[in-house]
């Protein structure tokens, strides 16, 4: 009996992980499995800001699936190219947006409110 509690406590801790493992979270896309860093793609996208780092030119935004990227909606961050994107943007506001990923943190290279 101790020995099935015991199996059964690893179970749902290995459950736990693997959900904790699947939530989306800011960070480059180049730290995601199956996402290759080496070609640059290019795709549209929208969504909303949640974080705005004028001093760095990064922001973050909690976006739609993206096909083209192959990615799924997630929050993450990017860098603004140029960081003068950023400029009258507030967190909260609905954008739709061009991103850039090739290596590194991907890139937002247009920024339209919607
Ligand atoms: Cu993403």
């Amino acid at each position: 009996m101790r020995a099935q509690l015991l199996a059964l406590a690893t179970i749902l801790t290995l459950a736990t992980a693997e959900t904790a493992m699947a939530q989306p979270v800011a960070k480059p896309m180049a730290d995601m499995p199956g996402m290759p860093a080496s070609a640059t793609k290019t795709g549209k996208g929208t969504g909303v800001i949640t974080e705005i780092d004028a001093k760095d030119g990064t922001l973050t935004i909690k976006h739609e699936p993206i096909a083209s990227l192959g990615w799924p909606a997630m929050t993450m961050g990017f860098k603004a190219t140029p960081p003068s994107l950023l400029n009258g943007l507030k967190v909260g506001q609905e954008i739709s947006f061009d991103a850039k990923q090739g290596t590194g943190l991907p890139e937002v290279t247009a920024i339209r409110k919607q």
